[in-house]
């Protein structure tokens, strides 16, 4: 089958903040501008996908909401449920005359067993259907990342976000979920000797900050207080977030997306992890660090584990190994560099199902 006569379909739903729909959206587009497959992206909120590209270009990527009320529609040659999103009844039954490829798009984990459970078959209960599970993953053996041929920095636009090096400054981003250890991490760059530039888009932590400084905080606005100066941006499009990783000494991020881009960046970072219910987000957390800490000085991990436990943090005892960490980012990025990707890997997975 060639590529262009090929039909992709995703399916997602935002079920919280941008994650879901950050990974969708960015596979969706590899998959059109790399492959050259006809994808079509079914999302139940467009809103959100609006948010990550506001200029709504959508070049080969045909965005369909996904409503509740499922449209029949002939099912594609490769359908990707993103996060067990589970396909809408209509669309999976129209599957059964023509089975595709169906895949389970799961969310990433550095546990050992996500390359254990990679690529094994679920078939359906009761309809003559098989799903694979496909994990993406830190190591050889599992589905791998996301990673766009012409991933790299681009300085034009970190210059379009307001970037200018300030002698001597670091520059950090800081993005993540309500957080205790927000206000310790505060009183260390304002107090501090080395002075700090940091940028942070709209979102959940400004109301944090708002009453740190006790006063209100939008988009636009400067702030200087003792050795921080605090930028605060607008929601950012995805590509300009991708590019604010890049121009920045360090970047403070969440979930699994910006967890990703800033591994790509080759900077340092520290990781506030999606919080699940029964604190069952904390092996996740400690699978990865075993893996990406393990040549580090152990307060590198502390401040890892003291930022996910809203704890007081140490800023100087993490920050004065920053050498260190900048030569494992490095590292660690090269080793990812030597995988391949996760689009290439659902590629060459529905070729050898063909
Ligand atoms: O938004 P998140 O907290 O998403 C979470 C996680 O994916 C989590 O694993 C999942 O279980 C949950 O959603 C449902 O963090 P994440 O994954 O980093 O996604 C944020 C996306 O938003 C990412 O694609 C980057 C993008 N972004 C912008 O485009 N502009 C911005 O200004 C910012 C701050 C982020």
């Amino acid at each position: 089958m060639n590529a262009r006569s090929q039909q992709w379909d995703i399916f997602c739903r935002v079920v919280d903040n941008f994650g879901d729909i950050g990974v969708c959206w960015r596979l969706a587009r590899q998959l059109s501008r790399e492959y050259g497959l006809q994808v079509r992206l079914w999302v139940d909120d467009l809103g959100a996908l609006a948010k990550l590209n506001p200029s709504a270009d959508f070049t080969g990527v045909e965005v369909q909401r996904w409503p509740d009320v499922f449209p029949e529609t002939s099912p594609a040659d490769v359908v990707i449920e993103a996060f067990a999103c589970e396909l809408p009844a209509n669309y999976l039954a129209a599957m059964v005359s023509r089975p595709p490829l169906w895949i389970n798009l799961e969310y990433l984990t550095a546990e050992p067993w996500a390359a254990e459970a990679h690529g094994l078959p679920s078939p359906h209960p009761t309809l003559p259907l098989i799903k694979y599970f496909f994990f993406p993953g830190l190591t050889p053996n599992t589905g791998g990342l996301l990673r766009e041929k012409n991933l790299g920095q681009d300085l034009d636009a970190a210059r379009r976000l307001g970037f200018q090096s300030t002698d001597g400054a670091i520059n950090i981003s800081l993005f993540g979920y309500e957080n205790g250890s927000l206000n310790s991490l505060l009183d260390a760059w304002t107090q501090g000797a080395e002075p700090v530039v940091c940028w942070v888009p709209e979102g959940r932590l400004l109301p944090q900050l708002t009453a740190y400084f006790g006063q209100s905080l939008a988009a636009g606005m400067r702030l200087e207080n003792g050795g921080l100066s605090l930028h605060v941006l607008p929601f950012l499009s995805q590509d300009d977030f991708d590019q604010l990783l890049w121009a920045c000494d360090l970047n403070f991020v969440r979930g699994e997306d910006s967890f990703v881009r800033a591994q790509w960046t080759a900077k340092p970072f520290v990781w506030q992890i999606y919080p699940q219910a029964e604190a069952a987000h904390i092996p996740k957390l400690e699978a990865f660090l075993g893996l990406y800490c393990q040549d580090l000085p152990q307060q590198v991990a502390t401040f890892w584990r003291d930022w996910n436990a809203g704890a007081s943090v140490d800023w100087l005892g993490f920050w004065q190994y920053r050498a260190a960490m900048q030569a494992q980012a490095l590292t660690w990025q090269n080793q990812l560099m030597n995988q391949a990707d996760l689009a290439s890997k659902l590629v060459n997975f529905h070729k050898n199902h063909i």
